[in-house]
C-alpha cells in the first residue's frame, strides 16, 4: 500500500483534486481509497472510505467543552491522533493500493500540531509521499510566490515526506500562469521581478530567503493543473509515479 498525504492552504484545492486522483485510479483499473482526515468539513466533492468524522464530532465537542469553532477545530484535530489505532484497523481492512489523505482545510492544524505529524509517522503503510498545492489564486506577485515556497518548504521539513509541488486553478489565472512558471525555474527572473515590486528591507528579506529555498530545490517541477478542466493531471500522473512507484506506471 501507498499513500499520497494532500496538503495546501485552506481553499487550494485538497479535496478537489483528492477526488481527481481518486477519479484517475480507477479509471485505470488501480485499487484506491480516500482517508479524509479533515473533521471540520461539511461536504466532500467524493465518497470516503475512512472519515475521521465518524471518530470525531465538532459540534459536540464545542458543546461538551464550551469552547468556539476555532478551539473546536483544535481540539478534535488533536483526538484524531488518540484515534489511530482504529483508522488504522479500517485502512488495513480496506487495503487499497493507493490511500489518498486528504488533510484538514487549516494546513496549520494537520502540518504543525503534533497530532498530524504523529499520523504521519504512526499509520502503518509502506511508502508515504505529499502533494503541496500552491493556490493559483493566492499568487499574484513574485513575493506571495515566494511566500508560499516558504511555507511549502517549511512543511516539507516538518512532515519529512518526499513533495511534489503543483500549483492548481490554472484554469482561473490566465496569462500570470507564465510569469508563475517562469519565477519558478528561473532564478534571476524571479529576482527581476521582485525587484520591480519591492525595494529596501523587503526586497533584501525576499531573496535572501529564496536563495536558501532553492539551494534546497524547492520549486523545481511545480506542475501546474486545474481541477476544473483536468489541465496538466496527465504530468502530475507522471510526477506521482515517478516519485511513489520508483517510475513503475499504472497500466493506461
Ligand atoms: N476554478 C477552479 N476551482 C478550483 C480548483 N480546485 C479547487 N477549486 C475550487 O476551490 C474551492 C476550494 O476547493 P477545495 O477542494 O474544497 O479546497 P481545500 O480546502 O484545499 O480542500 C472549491 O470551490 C473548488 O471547487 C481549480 O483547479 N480550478
Ligand atoms: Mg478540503
Amino acid at each position: 500500500m501507498k499513500s499520497i498525504f494532500i496538503v495546501g492552504t485552506a481553499g487550494s484545492g485538497k479535496s478537489l483534486l483528492t477526488s481527481k486522483i481518486h477519479e484517475y485510479y480507477t479509471r485505470n483499473g488501480a485499487f484506491s481509497a480516500i482517508l479524509n482526515l479533515d473533521p471540520g468539513v461539511e461536504s466532500l466533492p467524493y465518497s470516503c472510505d475512512i472519515d475521521v468524522r465518524d471518530y470525531v464530532d465538532i459540534v459536540s465537542i464545542m458543546k461538551q467543552y464550551d469552547l468556539g469553532p476555532n478551539g473546536a477545530l483544535i481540539l478534535t484535530n488533536d483526538l484524531i491522533a488518540s484515534k489511530i489505532d482504529s483508522i488504522q484497523d479500517e485502512i488495513d481492512e480496506v487495503n487499497p493500493d493507493y490511500l489518498l489523505i486528504d488533510t484538514p482545510g487549516q494546513i496549520e492544524l494537520f502540518a504543525y500540531r503534533a497530532s498530524g505529524k504523529f499520523l504521519v509517522q504512526n499509520l502503518r503503510i509502506d511508502e508515504k509521499m505529499s502533494i503541496f498545492l500552491f493556490d493559483g489564486a493566492l499568487i499574484t506577485s513574485p513575493i506571495n510566490f515566494v511566500s508560499i515556497a516558504l511555507l511549502a518548504t517549511s512543511i516539507k521539513l516538518r512532515l519529512g515526506l518526499p513533495a511534489i509541488n503543483v500549483l492548481t486553478k490554472t484554469d482561473l489565472i490566465g496569462k500570470k500562469l507564465k510569469d508563475i512558471l517562469k519565477w519558478s525555474t528561473n532564478l534571476f527572473t524571479l529576482e527581476n521581478a521582485i525587484s520591480q515590486e519591492a525595494d529596501g528591507e523587503t526586497y533584501t528579506l525576499t531573496t535572501n530567503i529564496l536563495r536558501g529555498l532553492n539551494l534546497g530545490g524547492f520549486a523545481q517541477g511545480l506542475i501546474p493543473i486545474s481541477n476544473v478542466t483536468g489541465e496538466g493531471m496527465v504530468n502530475l500522473q507522471t510526477a506521482l509515479s515517478r516519485t511513489i512507484n520508483l517510475g513503475e506506471e499504472v497500466e493506461d
